[in-house]
């Protein structure tokens, strides 16, 4: 966007909301202007940090009037471009709306500020004898707004459900600038429509999340984790039914041996254990007694017997667990020199063996020359396909090339019912996917809710629906 037509958007919210920090800095712009996404460039206006609820109505009160576009900015984890603001966008970062605004110990609730980071809330919760289960490889440094907004699964989701489950009450300002509170930590409330589940996983396109209010659990017994050499994917199908079976998982993890090759080598881990196979399953379990570890060692010689897996490890002590879960959670971030081009997809677990399948032959076939890896969370049906750049070839052109076979891995996982997004949103980068996983009839009437909260497009213009 012309540099005139971002100084007027930058200077007209600064003459209306003067008492607003609001930053034109090319460093600010740059880094706040993009996610984890490494395919679009950051092209903000300005960034304005609000401090208060008051701070952002006020805020998106002027862009309605004056139809400047808001992109919502938490911490920017995330993979689809939901958080690029590359079309002359204003940013409203929430890194100044931190607090912890309440603690209910009755209703076991946290009423949070947007900008609080998902580890500060998992830790507030622990100090309290309490449980925030929602983890993920980026919690150090992911907003729960930005949680909210994207639906965030990670890595319990089999024992404890996704970010949505989490939310007893919201409260937004939306596309017109109003607030709305929607369910104020009620448990029940038949009163119609639970408008808080509409903005949970809109991505910023309805409105924006100014406090949220979330449920917390007890905290989970004492676990083990265990590594497991499975022999194919059919085998893990088996092994996650035994073991989930007998002991309640939760996680259920896997990585491929190429996936395993490169985590061992961007980090510098040793080899788990002497077998070599196709696939690793990770599983965590609770484990408060010596029973329950012989019913897991029992299913471990069971899977040995029957030839679904070649070797295991088990944790003895908290420290040997995280070291395994390293194996596992550690991939991204080794990958991330590669620039990969990033699918997230999902079907129902017991479709899981068919469709890696078809999509492995399908990536042989129209991928000869680029690495494949596969990782994810089996437990939930949630595989993460990661396409290495080689070296040697153009960032633009590796896109485009992966983009070309977009349209196959699209149909092959409608063909299976699948979602050509499990957990990490449309945002930019998904869209052309969405019409493969929602029909005709649902976009329209996502459109509907659209133009109900946000009539002028003022929040996150071109995510999600475009
Ligand atoms: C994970 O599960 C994250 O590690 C990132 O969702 C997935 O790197 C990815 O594609
Ligand atoms: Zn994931």
């Amino acid at each position: 966007m012309r540099t005139e037509q971002k100084s007027r958007r930058a200077e007209l919210l600064k003459s209306h909301c003067p008492e607003l920090e609001i930053n034109t800095k090319n460093a600010v712009l740059e880094s706040h202007g993009c996610d984890w996404t490494r395919f679009r460039k950051p092209d903000a206006a300005a960034v304005v940090f609000p401090r208060s609820v008051h701070d952002v109505q006020k805020l998106v009160r002027v862009a309605v009037e004056h139809r400047i576009p808001l992109v919502p900015s938490g911490g920017r984890t995330g993979l689809s471009g939901g958080a690029v603001a590359d079309a002359g966008e204003v940013v409203v970062s929430f890194e100044r709306m931190r607090r912890i605004i309440d603690f209910n110990a009755v209703d076991r609730t946290l009423t949070v500020e947007p900008g609080v980071v998902t580890q500060a809330i998992q830790e507030y919760a622990a100090q309290r004898n309490l449980y925030y289960p929602v983890s993920f490889a980026s919690e150090g440094s992911s907003q729960i707004g930005g949680n909210i907004a994207t639906n965030a699964g990670g890595i319990r989701v089999l024992r404890y459900g996704l970010t949505r489950d989490q939310v007893a009450g919201l409260k937004v300002i939306d596309g017109r600038g109003e607030l709305l509170e929607c369910n104020s930590g009620l448990v029940k409330n038949a009163s119609g429509y639970d408008l808080r589940h509409l903005f949970i996983g809109s991505e910023g396109t309805l409105g924006m999340i100014v406090e949220a209010t979330l449920r917390l659990t007890d905290p989970p017994l004492p676990s083990r984790v265990m590594l497991l050499a499975v022999n194919s994917l059919d085998a893990m199908t088996q092994v996650f039914r035994q073991f989930n079976d007998a002991l309640g998982l939760t996680a259920f993890e896997f990585l491929s041996a190429a996936a395993m090759a490169h985590v061992r080598a961007g980090h510098g881990l040793p080899a788990p254990m002497d077998t070599a196979t196709p696939y690793y399953a990770l599983l965590e379990f609770d484990c408060a007694d010596a029973d329950t570890e012989e019913r897991a060692l029992q299913r471990f010689e069971y899977c040995l017997e029957e030839g679904h897996v070649a070797d295991g490890v088990i944790s003895q002590s908290e420290a040997q667990a995280a070291d395994l879960w390293r194996y596992r959670e550690g991939i991204s971030e080794a990958i991330t020199g590669y620039t990969p081009y990033k699918n997230d997809l999902s079907v129902r677990i017991s479709e899981i063996p068919a469709y890696l399948d078809d999509l492995d032959q399908l990536a042989k076939s129209r991928y000869p020359d680029f690495e494949v890896l596969w990782y994810g969370h089996f437990g939930d049906g949630n595989l993460h396909m990661n396409i290495l750049k080689p070296a040697d070839l153009p960032v633009e052109e590796f896109e485009k090339a992966c983009g070309r076979v977009n349209p196959e891995i699209f149909e092959l996982t409608r063909a299976h019912h699948g979602s050509i997004s499990a957990e990490h949103g449309i945002g930019l980068l998904k869209k052309a996917g969405l019409p493969y996983t929602r029909s005709a009839a649902d976009i329209e009437r996502m459109r509907g809710i659209k133009a109900v909260f946000d009539p002028l497009n003022i929040m996150n213009p071109g995510k999600l629906l475009g």
